[in-house]
């Protein structure tokens, strides 16, 4: 019999948060603060993402985007949400989204200091299941100013290495909301409660079994793949008499929701480089460093096939990179692969 939670006994992500910012006596409590600007943006998103179906919100906003894509209402909503949290507070220097094509500085006049921190996300990734009630995910990375010492942070803030990264995540809204995230201390799982309109401790120090019950990759894309990668993905269909066995195919096509089962059940992720997409589809800043520090803290991996991800130095904000991400002995038998002559 389960035992009922009682009040006293839920944690909050609000206290979490405070009790991890204990363990670093030198926390000034900006981080913890700018953790909670993104729970209050993951609420109002999750809110909006909720009456999607029911309010005239659906449908494509008709703008085109950076990337070339229509943009889905939903998209622009969840886009302004996280900025409009985190924009006033002095917290950050500079934010940089996926929707927009270059680095918004932020200077709040009152503080001519600057923010410390700079916040890289992807707002609402996925978003073309919108329409069709499938999972989605909002992703952020936080990393410190690097490049400028005060005011408005640049650009040059922005292209860090994942590993510099000081906290990283995503919001999973699916058949619950959840948000899963990272400073470096664990991967700490809350979920939603919306009758009291809290994030509740739901699945502390979340660990990756080392190997994983699933694969998950676009197989359509087959022919496309360099015959290494198809190696690989065989093997994970069908095993490889001894080194692996073979799994079970699960794509969501929704990046979040996939990375979610594969870090809670075991499971590795693929999204190589491919004839048409040469440097892969998946975006390095905002949608595969931050995945890659989540999935490395919980005891998993994330290579492009040749370099871990948090080891590459960006150049360019949207640049894209070849992603095997998800369980450790998983992505290490595709990077044996891969590197084979
Ligand atoms: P494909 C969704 O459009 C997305 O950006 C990710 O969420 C997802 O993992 C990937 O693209 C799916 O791409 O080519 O398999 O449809």
């Amino acid at each position: 019999m389960a035992r009922s939670q009682s009040p006293t006994s839920v944690i909050t992500i609000e206290r979490f948060i405070m009790e991890q910012e204990r363990l670093h006596p030198e926390a000034t409590g900006e981080l913890s603060n700018l953790l909670y600007d993104l729970c209050l943006a993951a609420k109002i998103i999750s809110r909006q993402v909720r009456r999607a179906g029911l309010t005239d919100i659906l449908g494509e906003f008709g703008a085109i985007n950076v990337q070339g894509e229509v943009q889905q209402k939903l998209d622009v909503f969840a886009n302004e949400t996280v900025r409009h949290s985190v924009e006033h507070t002095g917290r950050v220097c500079v934010v940089a989204s996926e929707e927009d094509e270059h680095p918004i500085p932020v200077q709040v006049r009152a503080d001519r200091r600057g923010g410390k921190y700079v916040l890289l996300y992807d707002p609402l990734d996925g978003s073309t299941n919108i329409g069709v009630n499938v999972s989605i995910g909002t992703i952020f990375s936080i990393h410190r100013r690097s490049a400028t010492k005060k005011g408005p942070g640049s650009l040059a803030d922005c292209l860090q290495k994942g590993r510099a990264q000081v906290a990283a995540g995503y919001i999973l809204y699916g058949s619950s909301t959840m948000l899963v995230y990272t400073t470096g201390q664990g991967v700490h799982g809350f979920t939603l409660d919306p009758t009291i309109g809290e994030f509740l401790l739901s699945h502390p120090d979340i660990r990756s079994p080392d190997v994983g019950t699933y694969y998950s990759v676009n197989e359509s894309h087959w022919n496309r793949w360099a015959p290494g990668i198809q190696r690989v993905v065989g093997a994970f269909k069908n095993g490889d008499g001894g080194k692996v066995e073979a799994k079970n195919a699960r794509y969501i096509g929704s990046l979040v929701a996939d990375i979610h089962r594969n870090l809670m059940s075991g499971g590795v992720f693929l999204y190589p480089a491919d004839t048409m997409s040469p440097h892969g589809k998946l975006r390095l800043l905002y949608e595969a460093a931050p995945l890659a520090f989540v999935v490395e803290q919980a005891g998993g991996a994330a290579t492009d096939g040749k370099r871990d991800i948090l080891d590459i130095k960006p150049t360019e904000l949207h640049q894209r990179t070849p992603l095997i991400i998800g369980s450790r002995r998983d992505v290490a038998y595709a990077s044996a692969v891969l590197g084979e002559k």
